[in-house]
């Protein structure tokens, strides 16, 4: 007998454990975290597996213990670590996402309910052809510059159409009319928490900058100063993925949608860890090739469809980063 449950994959990583720590608050359960990694110490999933989500068996063993009624796919390599290792990232970001989309589409069928998988995509999926086409096109919105320049950005856009074919097509040719799963995604720009520090990414040197600066150490940032995209703030991240969750189907005119809060500069973004640690030395060392992933991302994103949609709404802008959640939580977390 199978036993409902919520299952995270990628938990151990940066956006799994905010959201776990939120899903446990409010009382979710049960929630079966998978990640290559032991979860850190606190985090308190009903059960935790530690393996790789692109391991066909263990996935398989999983789906007969459980009825998944909902999946957060989070499970993925960021952007400079794909770059480096592109037919691994292959397995991880997409093949794995197909096995998780199979998986959901068979417990949909059975269960004759659909089984909603959520997945944060990624600003990632944007590929601006140059930095004129950047300043002109300041927020770009989903149907536009789908031309992604990593293996990343081609993983992420290439799950979002397969999310939407199981979702809308999956069985189609078959007589007799199926539950498919409900597939739904985010686009999310750079995302800054104060309770953990990024790897593998290419926005990673906000965060970077940040951290580096709390404890203390100098910072090469690897992007010019004037290097603009968007962020957000981990806490706005999990609200938008929960919001997303919750919304009524039949509200939802798309499956993937931009989400946005504030963009700024590396030079402001180091101009506010200034602020708040004036002893901070940040300087430039900019690497052509991250460099180059980086300007390809937009200025900003038009996320109107999701405020429309779904009531998308940040709690946190520029300012209240910085001020209410980043800097005096990294603080504590350092001193
Ligand atoms: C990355 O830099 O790879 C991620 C992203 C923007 O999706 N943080």
């Amino acid at each position: 007998m199978q036993k409902n449950a919520i299952l995270i994959t990628g938990a151990a990583g940066e956006i799994g454990q905010a959201l776990l720590a939120e899903l446990a608050a409010g009382g979710k359960s049960p929630l079966v975290t998978l990640d290559l990694q032991a979860m850190p110490a606190g985090a308190q999933p009903s059960q935790h597996v530690q393996g790789s989500v692109a391991d066909a068996t263990l996935l398989a063993g999983l789906a007969e213990q459980y009825r998944f009624a909902q999946i957060f796919h989070l499970a993925a390599l960021l952007s400079t670590s794909a770059e480096r290792k592109p037919a691994l990232a292959h397995q991880v970001n997409v093949d794995a996402s197909l096995l998780l989309l199979e998986l959901a589409a068979r417990q949909s069928m059975e269960g004759g309910q659909p089984v909603q998988v959520i997945f944060p995509s990624s600003i990632a999926v944007y590929g601006l052809p140059d930095l004129a086409a950047k300043a002109t096109h300041a927020k770009v919105g989903e149907g536009d510059f789908n031309d992604p320049t990593t293996m990343y950005g081609c993983n992420k856009l290439a799950v979002e159409k397969l999310g939407a074919y199981y979702s809308n097509q999956y069985g189609q040719l078959q007589a007799e009319v199926l539950t498919r799963l409900d597939f739904r995604s985010l686009r999310f720009p750079g995302l800054i928490s104060a309770h953990t520090a990024p790897t593998g990414g290419t926005s990673d040197y906000g965060p970077e900058m940040l951290h580096a600066a709390a404890q203390g150490q100098a910072y090469a940032c690897f992007v010019r100063p004037d290097t603009t995209i968007p962020f957000m703030a981990m806490p706005d991240a999990v609200r938008a993925l929960l919001g997303l969750a919750a919304a009524p189907a039949a509200a939802l005119g798309r499956r993937a949608y931009n989400v946005g809060a504030f963009s700024l500069s590396a030079e402001a973004f180091a101009g506010q860890v200034q602020t708040a640690f004036p002893g901070a030395k940040i300087s430039y060392a900019p690497n052509a090739a991250r460099q180059g992933i980086v300007d390809s991302w937009p200025l900003d994103v038009d996320d109107r469809a999701a405020r429309t949609d779904w009531g998308w709404a940040p709690e946190y802008d520029l300012q209240r980063c910085f001020d209410e959640y980043l800097v005096p939580n990294i603080r504590e977390r350092y001193e």
